[in-house]
C-alpha cells in the first residue's frame, strides 16, 4: 500500500515553474490576439506569476527570456520577485529573432554571427548571476531547410564550440540546459533535433549540462517517458518544458491533450528519482485564445493531478506483477493509479497548506483579473510575432 501521508508531503514540495512570455500576448504566425490587462513590463508579469504561485502554493519560480524580458537592473526585477514571493528561475536565451540568424545563430556558417549569438549567451549568464538564477535554457532554431543548403557535420563542430565556451563561463551551482526540437522553424534539418543529439552535446559537456524535454518538440507517436527514463538513468534529465500538442509545437496547456501520457511521464519520474532531484519542471505555453492566469492555474494543477497519480502507483504490487509475469496485473495496477480521482486529496493538501482548496474559484473571487484590466492599459506581446 502507497502511504498516504508520504504522497501529500512529496505535493506540498512539488515547485513547478512558470514562463514570463505566457503572461503575455501571444498567437500564432497568423494573428495575436491582445488581450485586456496584461503586463506591460517584466515586472508586471512577475506579479502576475505571484499571483499563480499564491493560489497553488507551488509554482515559486519564473523563467524569464531575454531579451523579451530585459530590464536595466536585473538585481531590482529579482528584488520585486522576492517581494512579491516567487523567485526568478531559469534565463532562456533568444537567438532567433535577428536578421542575422536567417542562417543560424551558433551554427551559422559566419563566424562573425556566431560570435553574436555567442555573446548573447554570455550576457544570459551575466544576467543569472544577477538574478542568482541557477539554470541557462538553451534552444536553438538552428537548421537548414534545403539538402546542401550546408554541411550538417560542420554545422555540428560549431555547435560544440559555442557551447563549449559558454559552459566554461558558467559558475558555480550554475547549469545549461539543452533543449532539442523535431523541426520548426527549420524544415529540413534542425541542429538539435532529437534527444540523442542533446545528449552527446551534454555529455561531452560535462556535468553542468543537461538536457531538457519539452513535451511538445516530438514526432507524433515518440515515447516520451521512454526518453525521460534513458535520461533520468544516465543522470542527463535536467527539466522539463511542458506543455500539450495535438500536431506540432502548439504549446497549449500541459495535460489538456493527453493527461494519460503527462501521468506515463510523472511515474518515469518518480520511478527514477527524479522528484526529489534537480529535475526542473518548468510550463513553456502560450494561452492564445484563452485568459491567462487561469490558463496558467489550471496548468500547474494539471501537473499537479498527474504527479499525484504517478506517486499513488503501488509500486510493490506492481513490482511483485511484473516479477512474475503477470501482465494484466501489472498494468491494472498502473490504471489503478491513473483512474483515481485525484482532485479530493489535492483539496486537503492545499488545506493543510493554508490554501484555498479551488485556486481557479479563489482566483475568480479575488478580482485581480478585473483589476488588472482596469489598471493596465497597453499591454505587452509575449515576443511571439512580436
Ligand atoms: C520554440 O519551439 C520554443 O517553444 C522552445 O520550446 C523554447 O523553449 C521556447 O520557444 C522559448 O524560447
Ligand atoms: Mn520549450
Ligand atoms: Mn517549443
Amino acid at each position: 500500500m502507497t502511504e498516504l501521508a508520504a504522497v501529500k508531503a512529496a505535493l506540498k514540495t512539488q515547485a513547478v515553474e512558470t514562463p514570463s512570455w505566457a503572461y503575455g500576448n501571444s498567437g500564432t504566425r497568423f494573428k495575436v490576439f491582445a488581450q485586456a490587462g496584461v503586463p506591460r513590463d517584466p515586472f508586471e508579469k512577475l506579479d502576475d506569476a505571484a499571483k499563480v504561485h499564491e493560489f497553488t502554493g507551488v509554482a515559486p519560480t519564473v523563467a524569464l527570456h531575454i531579451p523579451w524580458d530585459r530590464v536595466e537592473d536585473y538585481a531590482a526585477l529579482a528584488e520585486h520577485a522576492e517581494k512579491r514571493g516567487v523567485r526568478i528561475g531559469a534565463i532562456n536565451s533568444n537567438t532567433f529573432q535577428d536578421d542575422d540568424y536567417k542562417l543560424g545563430s551558433i551554427c551559422h556558417p559566419d563566424a562573425a554571427v556566431r560570435r553574436k549569438a555567442v555573446g548573447h549567451l554570455l550576457e544570459c549568464v551575466d544576467i543569472m548571476d544577477a538574478t542568482g538564477s541557477r539554470d541557462l535554457k538553451l534552444w536553438f532554431a538552428d537548421g537548414t531547410n534545403y539538402p546542401g543548403q550546408d554541411d550538417v557535420r560542420s554545422r555540428q563542430d560549431r555547435l560544440a564550440e559555442g557551447l563549449a565556451e559558454v559552459y566554461e563561463r558558467l559558475g558555480e551551482g550554475q547549469r545549461m540546459l539543452l533543449e532539442y526540437k523535431l523541426f520548426e522553424p527549420a524544415f529540413y534539418t534542425t541542429d538539435v533535433p532529437d534527444w540523442g543529439t542533446a545528449y552527446a552535446h551534454c555529455l561531452k559537456l560535462g556535468e553542468k549540462a543537461q538536457v531538457v524535454v519539452d513535451t511538445g518538440h516530438h514526432a507524433p507517436g515518440t515515447n516520451i517517458e521512454f526518453i525521460v527514463a534513458t535520461l533520468l538513468r544516465e543522470g542527463k534529465l535536467g527539466g522539463f518544458d511542458f506543455n500539450s500538442r495535438f500536431y506540432a509545437d502548439d504549446d497549449l496547456m500541459v495535460g489538456a491533450a493527453d493527461p494519460f501520457q503527462l501521468f506515463r511521464i510523472m511515474y518515469e519520474v518518480v520511478r527514477g528519482g527524479g522528484f526529489t532531484s534537480d529535475v526542473a519542471f518548468m510550463l513553456d505555453q502560450c494561452h492564445n485564445i484563452e485568459a491567462k492566469i487561469p490558463a496558467i492555474i489550471r496548468s500547474v494543477m494539471n501537473v499537479q493531478e498527474a504527479t499525484a497519480k504517478a506517486l499513488l502507483v503501488d509500486a510493490e504490487a506492481l513490482g511483485a506483477a511484473q516479477a512474475s509475469g503477470d501482465v494484466l496485473e501489472a498494468n491494472a495496477v498502473l490504471m489503478d493509479a491513473y483512474d483515481t480521482d485525484v482532485r479530493p486529496l489535492l483539496r486537503e493538501v492545499r488545506q493543510e497548506m493554508g490554501l484555498e482548496p479551488e485556486p481557479l474559484k479563489a482566483y475568480a473571487a479575488s478580482g485581480y483579473g478585473e483589476k488588472a484590466v482596469a489598471e493596465r492599459v497597453g499591454g505587452q506581446q509575449a515576443g511571439w510575432g512580436a
